[in-house]
């Protein structure tokens, strides 16, 4: 299946290299993905192709124009809209499941200080963040996600086992990896994992996720245990 995604951004340099090089790149190559950079700025408003103005009830900084937006986006039919900003729902690998199934994604990134809400209001189907920073724009927002799906894709098609039974299919962290040396500076790794006892390995592998879910992410461990403070848990 080919899974077709189109980009709208301001800096459309800023996607060459991540685009050619590595899964994605190659993905691309061998057609099992379309991704399309679009320009925004040839929809630009005036002779200098203005896509940004200055805020309503004032503020500093500027804000991306509802209308070169609104010009890119009309072409997109049968396509998910998505706008990635702080301001959306949390980014999960459900989310990017649900889209390497959605056939045609179209991600816009804003700039600025921000997207004149009747974007969001008229043009998009889900406004998602990666996290709670901000960033320059929803550029590499953008790319996290071309990468999160393009595994997703490319792993139907060539269907590595691996693809499913990483971090978060079970909701869990990952165990600790190690390979050779079995010793470096006289760090060891773990015996049993050089014991060739299977099903030992497995229990150990098991109690790590474990462990180190409860330890670092919590909030993964223990979903009721979200709002407690650290001295509830
Ligand atoms: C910043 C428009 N959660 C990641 C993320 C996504 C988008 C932006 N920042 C962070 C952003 C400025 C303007 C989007």
């Amino acid at each position: 299946m080919t899974n077709a995604h189109q980009c709208g951004d301001l800096f459309p340099e800023f996607f060459s290299s991540p685009l050619e090089v590595s899964l994605v790149g190659k993905a691309r190559r061998e057609r099992l993905v379309e991704i399309d950079v679009i320009d925004l700025r040839q929809y630009g408003t005036g002779p200098h192709r203005q896509v940004d103005d200055a805020p309503f009830g004032g503020g500093p900084g500027m804000v991306m124009r509802v209308e070169p937006l609104a010009a890119a986006l009309e072409p997109f039919v049968d396509t998910r809209r998505v706008l990635l900003t702080p301001a959306g729902a949390p980014l999960t690998q459900h989310t990017l499941e649900r889209w390497s199934e959605a056939g045609s994604l179209t991600l816009v990134c804003g700039r600025y200080e921000g997207v004149d809400e009747r974007v969001a209001d008229l043009y998009i189907d889900e406004e998602i963040s990666l996290g709670d920073y901000v960033l320059l724009g929803g550029e590499v927002a953008a790319l996290a996600i071309i990468e999160g799906v393009a595994r997703l894709v490319v792993g139907v098609v060539g269907n590595p086992e691996s693809i499913r039974t990483e971090s978060f299919s079970h909701g869990l962290l990952e165990e600790p990896q190690y390979t050779r040396p079995a010793d470096f500076a006289g760090v060891r790794v773990p015996d049993v994992l050089l014991s060739g006892d299977h099903a030992q390995i497995a229990n150990w592998r098991e109690e790590m996720r474990r462990q180190r879910t409860a330890e670092r992410r919590p909030d993964l461990f223990d979903p009721d245990g979200l709002g407690k403070s650290p001295g509830d848990r």
